[in-house]
């Protein structure tokens, strides 16, 4: 059954996996419902804001559901970027605008200092103790902003989406993590991904499959649990897919074999 390093007693429950939210407190609620919190490590993959009206709602419910991890998406980022630029109602406000931002949420969040130092505070990625590799986005470059030489890149990128975040400076990530379906369409990059991190598979969110279930590609190497649940969702994208598609249970591994370094 698939775990998380390093979580003491939550390591003994299974994962349960949440996609792209967007605000959509409601169908989250709904599709969640058979998942109690105190039966599930729950892992979100970001992107909780924008879109839907509940964004700073979804954010909230994530840092307090018990036995919970949730990581940063792109839309978090922006989020981020709009708040440093809200006085003068700058370039972030407007992107973060752009993006599907509410007014709302900005004011509200910014009224949230304690919600403000846990969102920057988000990794990334995670490291399963079955090597599954989880993240928001279907890309790897945000291994572009560390050095090759790296021997715990998942660690070394943390740190430095961190550091980039507590200095406000939000361009470097908003470009990286824009990415998206760089493991469907170039299969050797998501080999390599695998191998400079350790991984045996990545699962992932961001760009919209719209399938009833996860979308399981690649061999089983790559998982999409974006399903485009929110029913607002970013502008121009699919939206109001099944919830299913969007949470449940990360599947087991079926394919056991060694890590191919
Ligand atoms: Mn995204």
């Amino acid at each position: 059954m698939p775990q998380l390093l390093g979580l003491g007693a939550m390591a003994d429950l299974p994962v349960l996996i949440v996609g792209d939210v967007h605000g959509d407190l409601e169908r989250l609620f709904s599709a969640i419902k058979p998942y109690p919190a105190e039966g599930w490590h729950t892992i979100f993959l970001g992107d909780l804001v924008d879109g839907g009206p509940f964004g700073v709602g979804a954010l909230r419910y994530a840092r307090d559901r018990p036995n919970s991890a949730a990581l940063l998406g792109n839309h978090e980022v922006l989020m981020w970027a709009a708040l440093r630029d809200r006085a003068e109602r700058g370039g972030g406000v407007h992107a973060w605008l752009g993006a599907g931002g509410q007014p709302h949420d900005l004011e509200e969040l910014a009224r949230d200092g304690s919600l403000q130092a846990w969102l920057r505070r988000r990794p990334a990625m995670l490291m399963l103790e079955d090597r599954t590799l989880v993240q928001h986005c279907d890309s790897d470059e945000l291994g572009t902003l560390i050095p090759q030489s790296e021997s715990d890149p998942v660690r070394a990128i943390n740190d430095e989406v961190c550091r980039l975040l507590a200095a406000g400076d939000t361009e470097p990530l908003i470009t990286r993590m824009t990415s998206r379906g760089v493991f469907q369409r170039q299969p050797h990059r998501l080999q390599a991904w695998l191998r400079r991190t350790g991984a045996r598979r990545v699962v992932h969110g961001h760009t919209p499959h719209r399938n009833r279930e996860p979308e399981i590609y690649a061999d089983g190497k790559a998982i999409n649990f974006d399903g485009g649940m929110g029913r607002w969702g970013r502008p121009g994208a699919f939206r109001g897919g099944s919830p299913r598609g969007s949470v449940g249970p990360l599947p087991d591994q079926a394919d056991d074999r060694p890590i191919d370094r």
